[in-house]
């Protein structure tokens, strides 16, 4: 049979059972150490970058943590806006937000340079908390606690805006954030 004649039947006649060249191998090579130098950043950058918030994490079920927010809310709430209640916890104090489809509860009224303890989780579905226009990323995960050490350091109105597809409503998901001096 000649080499061109091959069917799925006869396997053709190969050249991979020869050793690499010197051109592939220097690729493999190069490619290698930097798999090693991609494989070495993550950590790196976790610890260097400071953009990989380290939170507290635990898991809670979802209709405890709705719980949990309530009592937050009767504990500090100080009006109502929307609808959607308006809450001012002292500082250092655990503070709680609850991403459902398609809200955030509560308002949160905060002190600039305050530390909080912020609790994000979720009621239903996966929602990503974005707070705009600042560039902060927390996935809110139902039947997790996501737990952050957080100290505003700028004044301001702040949205946060879900950025995980969520259903029919999720453009509309938008919540709220006071910063005062
Ligand atoms: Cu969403």
């Amino acid at each position: 049979m000649s080499e061109e004649m091959h069917s799925g039947i006869v396997a053709p006649q190969g050249v991979w059972w020869v050793p690499a060249g010197e051109q592939e191998r220097r690729w493999v090579r190069i490619s290698f150490v930097w798999c090693m130098v991609l494989f070495a950043m993550m950590p790196l950058w976790h610890l260097r970058g400071g953009q990989n918030p380290t939170g507290i994490r635990g898991q809670v079920n979802p209709a405890d943590f709705v719980a949990r927010t309530d009592r937050f809310i009767n504990d500090y709430k100080v009006g109502e806006e929307n609808g959607f209640p308006v809450v001012a916890p002292p500082p250092g104090s655990d503070i709680y937000l609850l991403a459902r489809q398609w809200s955030w509860t509560p308002v949160l009224k905060l002190k600039k340079g305050a530390e909080y303890t912020l609790h994000l989780s979720s009621a239903d579905v996966n929602h990503g908390f974005s707070l705009f226009p600042i560039n902060v990323n927390i996935q809110g995960v139902p039947g997790y606690d996501y737990g952050l050490k957080v100290t505003p350091n700028a004044a301001g109105d702040f949205r946060v805006v879900c950025n995980e597809f969520c259903g029919i409503a999720h453009h509309l998901m938008i919540g709220k954030v006071l910063v005062e001096e």
